[in-house]
This record gives structure tokens, C-alpha cells and sequence, in this order.
């Protein structure tokens, strides 16, 4: 899909409390993270994107996570039913801005989807059953995609893409603690280490790859495989705190 525009939100001060699960979770920095989240930006912008800030959410601490809000395929894109009630309001101006460009839809009432679950690839999509996404909505996303859709369950972590990312359209990077490998048959996995789990969501953008900071093991794994022009590493600190990764922080349409 040719990439037009990114979206990203830049957090606000609610962002200390933001939904996390991770032990240092009382601890970010919101100075240090609107830092963070500038380089990503323009991370972004120096790889040639467009990217375009949507309004800072100040009722919304989990508002940099954009990813979560919606899916977007060529000729449509659906509105995620977002478990996380604190989570829900997030999605009104992500989505307004996402209606001027395709149809939005709605998946039908008791599903549960965030769009961290959703992992594409060229010919078919990975949706984890995770604490966030259930298989019905699984189902109602597999009847509108234009491609195959495939269930994975997710067994430790958030979401899928927080446990598994596409190097190509035929290696895949993942952390088999959360997710197991055979599930991904077609492709061929590179597994890390638990302890470099926070690494296993990286940013592919054509045939350059972003990676958190601070894990040479897992830059150096990538590296051997030849696939990026170039490898990007940004410091996530503060976005790891508050259990988000690379992938989260942007929507492309
Ligand atoms: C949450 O728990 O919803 C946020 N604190 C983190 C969301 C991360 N999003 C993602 O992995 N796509």
C-alpha cells in the first residue's frame, strides 16, 4: 500500500498515566518522552514521510498510541472497538481525519479489537486474540479483508505486534515467549530472547528498519540479514514504560 500520510499524537501531560503493566510505570518522564516522540516524528519526516500531528488529547493519557485506533486498507479503513474505556475517546479525531480520505466502518457490537493486534503482511493479516482483540471481531474483520486473516493467540504481553514485526514479506522477528512461531507457517521466524523482548516491535518503512535503542543483540541479528538499507534506533524509554512500542505511535494510510 503506498504510504500518503502518517499520523501520530504527541502526548500530553496525562501520559504519566497512561494503562501500563510495566514495573517502571510511575516513572516517565513526560519532558523525556515529547522528546522521544519528536525523533520519531522526524525519524519519519527523514525517511521522505508526510507526517501529520493530530490534536494533542488531554483527557486521553494512552493518546500517542494511535496504531490501536484503527486499521486502514485501501479502500477503507475500520473504526476498532477499543476494550479500554479510557481508551475509547481517542478515536474521534483519528478517525474524522481518516473519513476525509476513505470510508470508516464499524464493526458489529461485541467485538473488541485494537489495531496493536493486527499484523499485515503483503498477502495475508495476523489478528491476535489477546487481552484487547476477540475472535469475533477476528471473524467480522475476516469477512471485509480483501486478504486472508488469521487468528494467533497471544499468550504473554499486550498485543501482537508488541511480540512479532514483518522484516520482509517472508522473515518475520518474534518473541516466542508471547507468541508461537509455528503459527506463522509460511514464513521463516527469528526468534530473540525474552529478555530483548521489548525489541520484537520494530518499524519497517520500506527498506529501512527502526529499532528501539539499547538492544545490540537483536540490531545485530537483523543486521546479519541483510534485508535494510539502513537501521534507525530511537530511544523509547519512556514509551516502553508506559507499554508501547515502535509500531504504536503512528498510523500510515
Ligand atoms: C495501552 O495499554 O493501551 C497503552 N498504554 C499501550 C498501547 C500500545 N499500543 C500498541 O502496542 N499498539
Amino acid at each position: 500500500m503506498p504510504v500518503a500520510k502518517v499520523f501520530v499524537r504527541k502526548p500530553s501531560p496525562s501520559f504519566r498515566m497512561a494503562l501500563s503493566g510495566h514495573p517502571d510505570k510511575n516513572s516517565i518522564d513526560f519532558d523525556l518522552a515529547c522528546k522521544q516522540h519528536l525523533a520519531y516524528a522526524e525519524a519519519l519526516e527523514g525517511i521522505g514521510l508526510s507526517v501529520e500531528y493530530l490534536p494533542p488529547l488531554d483527557d486521553c493519557p494512552d493518546g500517542p498510541f494511535v496504531e490501536d485506533v484503527s486499521v486502514v486498507f485501501d479502500a477503507f479503513a475500520i473504526a476498532c472497538p477499543m476494550t479500554e474505556l479510557s481508551r475509547q475517546s481517542e478515536a474521534v479525531s483519528v478517525l474524522e481525519r481518516i473519513k476525509t480520505m476513505r470510508p470508516v466502518i464499524e464493526l458489529p457490537s461485541g467485538c473488541k479489537m485494537d489495531g496493536g493486534d493486527v499484523l499485515r503482511t503483503e498477502k495475508s493479516i495476523f489478528i491476535g486474540v489477546s487481552k484487547r482483540t476477540n475472535r469475533q471481531a477476528i471473524e467480522a474483520l475476516a469477512k471485509l479483508s480483501p486478504i486472508p486473516v488469521h487468528a494467533v493467540p497471544v499468550t504473554k504481553g499486550l498485543h501482537l505486534k508488541s511480540a512479532v514485526s514483518c522484516l520482509s514479506e517472508d522473515v518475520l522477528l518474534v518473541d516466542r515467549s508471547c507468541v508461537d512461531p509455528e503459527l506463522f507457517p509460511k514464513f521463516r521466524s527469528i526468534e530473540i530472547s525474552p529478555e530483548d523482548g521489548y525489541a520484537a516491535n520494530v518499524l519497517r518503512v520500506g527498506d529501512v528498519l527502526i529499532l528501539p535503542a539499547g538492544y545490540p543483540k537483536v540490531r545485530a541479528i537483523i543486521q546479519k540479514e541483510d534485508l535494510f538499507r539502513k537501521i534507525i534506533e530511537l530511544d523509547m524509554s519512556e514509551f516502553e514504560k508506559a507499554d508501547g512500542g515502535l509500531t504504536c505511535l503512528s498510523i500510515f494510510i
